[in-house]
């Protein structure tokens, strides 16, 4: 328990009046979330009774979203899972019957160590980022498949594209600290909607408001951010690379460059340069199904606005050619000299300034001489139909895959075989756990310890535990613990000490090897890193030739273009599919995390597919009516929501909802399909053509 500003008692404090203990807790968010807020838990007699933002940590400001404040409510929900449960009925009806931890792991034990004994291959981990934590989400778990020799999993379901885009073109996921785009002059969002799902960032660029900011949104869908912004650049999906190039055009055009820079700290040059002149304003207008003057608009502002900087994120890479759009805008702040400044520069993602020490914690050398197969989580769909080399047992943690895999038929009819053993880890009971042989409860970040690396900034979190576990949930690490103690009994290597280490300890080893006091975040819950102010300021990239990579070897020699360009969608809208969905986050739900907590729920109504009024009108859809959004894929039905925000040909199906909160048992997922990004082998969610009726 730990003095925090926001605490009235700076040590737990029995009440005079009514005799109860109440004490404050220090933790971190655990979500999927650039901003990685710092907590505060009120625990009153042993019972959470509020969650808050953390004042004294500067990126927190004391203030939480919407979601993390009823942390609460998700933790004490009636529904949690509070037993491990064993399947009763068929795979997907939900029928469980509650059994003792130490049956559920002594068969889970026997089952795994029996397929592993013809081919550990066939036993498969699928977890991705329900929590972030190091410890929860990527240690005694990855000891225990490294151990058992299981396939790897290829966790690209997020930021992949991304992520393999800014390697091949800054050497890494480095970017501007968040903090300095308060100085900026002009801020470009890209692809993302801040006030839903980047909260704290958007406080910053309300601070550069203030002083004298323009801000720029650049979404298909007029979001909440596009909103509040200056200037909305309304392009249609995945044509974010023909604008990055017309940009580019326009820089080239009236010498709006930093030739120094240029020259001194850039690589390929004039091959991009060659490039971006077959990209006028009207030959990207046309294609991004924008007006030319606000392309010519957004170029001279960009050329001539300094501190200029762009927040990009990752709603441009969820198409064929989401890699090279991000490493198209991502060479605009080379071109201008803005990495020179602080507040200049571009921000995607920060995690190569985590300090975290992973092989420690994950011990790959428990593989040994082996090597398995890596599977790809965003093509699970087809994985589970493999019959050459089939998966026979899943383990699942921190996922939803059920709910947030593309092509969900094909996900859900591989999670319904009789013949895969399937184990899922969870709070409650998603559309995943439905299909499990095995549901073991696990604890919320209130009841475990845990610690924290982001990527939005660059502070390490931890957290402590403020409530003792709910029901008989355990961590997952702890889940994991117990698991190698089962196996140890048919084999050995999992009685080594290293699958006892505890879950506070696991935390210390996360940080070793860092300049991070670890005393220091258990008395404080947070700490800075020691960083230079303008990452690139002179030059200094990670990448091979230590330049900003216009060009790109590396990507050469793998068979992808090494200049950025354009990549048409792989769907564009057709005679049969004529719009073009997207479906971004929703902003009282993390990805389907949340979206069974009532009060959320309620704000976000039910699940809706917003479309522009003309393409409503044409087919006599009125807001609010029940349609049907189709391909040749699936069906989902929702309610029509004729509200402004979606442009002519393409609408939105906001949020992951769970399967079984559709009218017809599906989600959007029903309509995406599973082809990968041209880098990063990502999912291309939003690169979806569809068809929209009413429901008769
Ligand atoms: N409230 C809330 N916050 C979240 C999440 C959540 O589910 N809810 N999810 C978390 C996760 S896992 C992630 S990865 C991040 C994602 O967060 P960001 O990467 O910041 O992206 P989003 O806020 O999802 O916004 C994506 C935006 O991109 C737009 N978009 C779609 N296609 C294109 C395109 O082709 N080009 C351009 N320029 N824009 C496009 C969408 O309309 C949407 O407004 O958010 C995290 N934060
Ligand atoms: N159509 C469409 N699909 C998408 C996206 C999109 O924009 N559109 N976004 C994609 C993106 S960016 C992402 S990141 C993925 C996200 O997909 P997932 O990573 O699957 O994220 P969630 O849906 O939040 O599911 C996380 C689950 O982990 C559980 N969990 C949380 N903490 C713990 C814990 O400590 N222990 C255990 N055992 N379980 C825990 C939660 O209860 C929850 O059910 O979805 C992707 N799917
Ligand atoms: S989801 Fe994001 S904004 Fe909300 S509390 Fe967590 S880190 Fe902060
Ligand atoms: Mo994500």
């Amino acid at each position: 328990m730990t003095r925090t500003s926001l605490c009235l008692f700076a040590l737990p404090f029995v009440c005079p009046m009514t005799d109860t203990l109440t004490a404050t807790i220090l933790g971190a968010c655990p979500h999927d979330c650039p901003d990685t807020c710092s907590l505060v838990t009120t625990v009153v007699d042993g019972v959470a009774t509020r969650v808050q933002g953390n004042a004294d940590h500067p990126l927190t400001g004391g203030v939480l979203c919407a979601k993390v404040s009823k942390y609460v409510e998700r933790t004490y929900h009636p529904e949690r899972v509070l037993t491990p449960l064993k399947r009763t009925g068929p795979k997907g009806s939900g029928q469980f019957t509650p059994v003792g931890w130490e049956e559920a792991l002594s068969d889970i034990a026997q089952r795994l160590h029996t397929i592993a004994q013809r081919n550990p291959e066939a036993i498969l981990p699928y977890s991705y980022a329900g929590t972030m934590g190091l410890v929860q989400g990527e240690s005694m778990d990855r000891r225990f498949f490294h151990q058992l020799g299981a396939s790897l999993l290829d966790r690209t379901i997020c930021a992949s594209a991304g992520g393999e885009a800014l390697l091949h073109t800054y050497g890494g996921k480095l970017g501007m600290h968040v903090q300095f785009f308060a100085e900026s002059k002009l801020i470009l969002i890209w692809g993302s909607n801040s006030i839903g799902s980047n909260l704290h960032f958007w406080r910053i660029a309300q601070e550069a408001k203030r002083n004298g900011a323009k801000l720029v949104c650049i979404d298909p869908r007029k979001s909440e951010t596009a909103d509040k912004c200056h200037e909305h650049l309304q392009l249609l999906p995945g044509t974010d690379a023909a604008l990055a190039l017309a940009l580019m055009h326009e820089l080239i055009r009236n010498d709006w460059l930093d030739h120094d820079y240029i020259a001194q700290h850039t690589l390929g040059w004039e091959t991009l340069r060659a490039r971006a002149l077959e990209w006028p304003p009207e030959r990207a207008a046309q294609v991004c199904g924008l007006p030319v003057e606000q392309i010519t608009q957004l170029a001279r502002e960009y050329g001539t606005t300094q501190p200029a900087a762009i927040r990009l994120n990752y709603g441009v890479q969820r198409n064929r050619g989401g890699g090279n759009a991000v490493r198209a805008v991502a060479c605009l702040p080379a071109l201008t000299g803005a990495w020179r400044h602080r507040a200049g520069g571009l921000l995607l993602s920060a995690s190569h300034h985590s300090p975290a020490n992973r092989a420690r914690l994950q011990m790959p050398q428990l593989l040994g001489a082996r090597r398995p197969r890596t599977i790809n989580m965003s093509t699970i769909g087809d994985a589970l139909h493999d019959t050459a080399a089939p998966v026979q047992a899943l383990v699942v943690y921190n996922s939803n895959p059920v709910a947030v895999a593309p092509e969900s038929a094909k996900v859900a009819a591989g999670f319904a075989r009789e013949d895969l053993f399937t184990v899922v880890i969870e709070h409650f009971m998603t559309d995943t756990a439905d299909h499990a042989d095995y549901v073991l409860p696990a604890t919320t970040q209130l009841e475990h310890w845990d610690i924290h690396t982001t990527y939005g900034h660059t502070d390490v979190l931890l957290n402590q535990p403020a409530i003792a576990p709910v029901g008989q949930a355990k961590s997952n690490a702890q889940i994991f613990r117990e698991l190698a103690t089962h196996m140890a009994r048919y084999d050995s290597a999992f009685a080594g000490a290293h699958f006892q280490d505890g879950d506070e300890a696991l935390c210390r080893q996360a940080m070793e090897g860092s300049a991070v006091n670890f005393e220091a975040l258990l008395a404080h819950g947070f700490a800075n890193q020691a960083l230079p102010d303008a990452p690139f300021a002179h030059g200094g990239f990670a990448t091979p030739s230590g330049k900003c990579e216009f060009h790109s070897t590396a990507l050469e020699k793998i068979g992808v273009n090494p200049l950025p360009d354009y990549l048409p969608n792989y769907e564009p809208p057709s005679a049969a599919h004529p719009l073009a969905m997207i479906s971004p986050p929703a902003r009282n739900f993390m990805n389907s995390t949340f979206v069974n907590v009532k009060t959320l729920r309620h704000i976000e109504g039910r699940p809706a597919l917003e479309i522009h009024p003309d393409d409503a009108a044409t087919r006599g859809i009125a807001d609010g009516e029940v349609v049907r959004v189709f391909n040749d894929r699936g069906e989902h039905i929702c309610h029509a929501a004729v509200n402004g925000r979606a442009r002519q040909g393409v609408v939105v199906g906001l949020g992951i909802w769970w399967r079984k909160d559709g009218a017809n048992g599906t989600n959007v997922n029903e309509l995406t399909h599973q082809r990968l990004t041209d880098i990063g082998r990502a999912p291309t969610f939003y690169d979806c053509a569809v068809q929209v009726a009413r429901h008769a």
